[in-house]
């Protein structure tokens, strides 16, 4: 509630500086009004079944799948209903551990409505296998809403160990490289062109990309603050959503 109304005071404030500035004055402030404040952030993490989410968001946060407060894991289809988690530093920021998409009680084509897809800001989609028909259905629909995401290819311990075992001239950078560049092309002919993918261990937080990701999303939260709260802001008349456009062009691209 204490959020709500924080931000509802600063969407006040914005509104403000876009009624009353001009357009580089807006983007100043907005960007100001969105650094000052505690602006709430929701992150869907999505993707199918079983593809390691609430692993990944327990790792995110540091702490083990066992401790008090994890997101419950297992081999077994677990997570039943979306759960909210604070970002470990900023609390205003919050990881939701989602169901998996395209089960007996998430149809990929009930998914979106069941979960409220529309209701978050930031996505990561995430598979322990090449990305699939699912996964580009849920890229698209954040597409559709000039929403950003990354792709998380995970349990790449697995492909590790079994490659190490199936081949005779083993090279980890090799097998690394290798996984990237087929997740990429593989989302390129699906027509996701330059996807964001980010390969990753839960198990194994210091190797491959799991501290880029970490820094990456570190680093664009406040854009994504600010284009959440630009987002969040009804639109009052026309001259207000031209500016609204204005402010989207010049602090996105
Ligand atoms: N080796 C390895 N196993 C992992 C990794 N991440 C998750 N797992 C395992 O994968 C299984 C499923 O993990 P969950 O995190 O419960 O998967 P989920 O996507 O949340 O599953 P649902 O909630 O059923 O959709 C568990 O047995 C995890 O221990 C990883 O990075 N490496
Ligand atoms: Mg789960």
């Amino acid at each position: 509630m204490a959020v709500q109304s924080e931000c509802d005071s600063v969407t006040k404030e914005v509104k403000e500086v876009l009624q009353h500035h001009d357009k580089p004055l807006n983007v100043g402030m907005v960007k100001e009004s969105a650094d000052q404040h505690t602006i709430p952030l929701k992150i869907a993490i999505t993707g199918e079944s079983g593809s390691g989410k609430s692993t990944f968001v327990n790792a995110f946060r540091g702490i083990n799948d066992d401790d008090e407060g994890a997101a419950p894991t297992d081999c077994v289809e677990t997570t039943e209903k979306g759960t909210p988690y604070p970002h470990p530093e900023y609390p205003s920021v919050t990881l939701w551990d989602l169901p998996g998409i395209g089960t007996t009680k998430f149809p990929a084509d009930e998914y979106m409505k069941l979960i409220e897809f529309e209701k978050f800001d930031f996505f990561i989609i995430i598979s322990d296998t090449r990305f699939r028909e699912n996964d580009v259905k849920l890229a698209q629909e954040i597409q559709k809403m000039e929403k950003k995401f990354y792709f998380v290819r995970s349990k790449i311990d697995n492909d590790l160990r079994s490659e190490e075992r199936s081949q005779r001239e083993f090279n980890a950078e090799n097998t690394i490289s290798q996984i990237r560049e087929n997740c990429v092309q593989g989302l390129a002919t699906q027509g996701i062109e330059s996807p964001r993918v980010f390969l990753v261990s839960s198990f194994q937080l210091h190797q491959y990309d799991f501290s880029l990701l970490y820094e990456t999303l570190e680093r664009e939260l406040p854009e994504l603050k600010r284009k959440a709260l630009l987002l969040a802001t009804p639109s009052i008349n026309l001259e207000i959503i031209t500016k609204k456009k204005q402010a989207f062009q010049v602090s996105l691209y």
